[in-house]
């Protein structure tokens, strides 16, 4: 079993640190984004949409997305549960992850590669899509700052797959500096305390 990962890129980080937290090692596989590695036919008859991670199991099934390949590792080994056990919470945990992924994570990714252009080679760049996309990621920091005045971790009570994606999401804002801004005391508290989980270092 291996995965096609790049270190630097955010969502392969996510899924590091989610086996990070469930102890299990696989072998990773660096692909250079920058130089297209990830877009060879070899990789493309992996994922056809040239995009990482992908899980490469023993028996050759690929499987790509980040979160599918997450629910991989949960299904094939549930503790610790990051993706809930009860009905509601694994439909909270459900609904925090994806509007995280969709009002943070994505929307800083389209700010780094619409106002950088480091991706120019395969898309085109429209500056202002990515300055607008910055500004709602910023704009959903406040909801998540609601969110943690009345919460441990962004879906409740216990870590999951919710706060991976924002942990990554924020880390990797500083390139496009979108930052948790200093009177966001509750994101500032649950930052410090998901950055100093030993996962947070994958
Ligand atoms: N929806 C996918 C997104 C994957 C994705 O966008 N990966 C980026 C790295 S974070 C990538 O492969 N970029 C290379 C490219 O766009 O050529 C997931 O959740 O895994």
């Amino acid at each position: 079993m291996k995965i096609y990962e790049t270190r630097t890129a955010p969502n392969p980080r996510r899924v590091r640190i989610f086996l990070a937290e469930k102890n299990i090692d696989v072998e990773y596989v660096q692909l250079d984004l920058q130089k297209g590695e990830n877009m060879s036919s070899q990789m493309r008859a992996k994922n056809p949409i040239g995009k990482v991670p992908v899980l490469e199991l023993d028996d050759g099934n690929c499987i790509s997305e980040t979160v599918a390949i997450c629910r991989y590792f949960e299904e094939v080994q549930p503790a610790p549960p990051l993706f809930g056990t009860s009905p509601l919470e694994r439909a909270r945990i459900e609904m925090w992850q994806r509007q995280v992924e969709f009002g943070l994570m994505m929307q800083i990714g389209m700010c780094f590669q619409h106002t950088t252009g480091y991706f120019k080679d395969r898309m085109t760049p429209i500056k202002e899509y990515g300055e607008e996309a910055g500004k709602i990621a910023t704009s959903y920091l406040k909801q998540l700052e609601r969110q943690l005045a009345e919460n441990e971790f962004i879906a409740g009570d216990s870590f999951s797959i919710a706060d991976i994606t924002a942990l990554c999401a924020v880390d990797f804002g500083r390139v496009v500096k979108i930052r948790i801004s200093e009177e966001q005391s509750n994101l500032q508290r649950w930052y410090q305390q998901i950055s100093a989980r030993p996962s947070a270092k994958a």
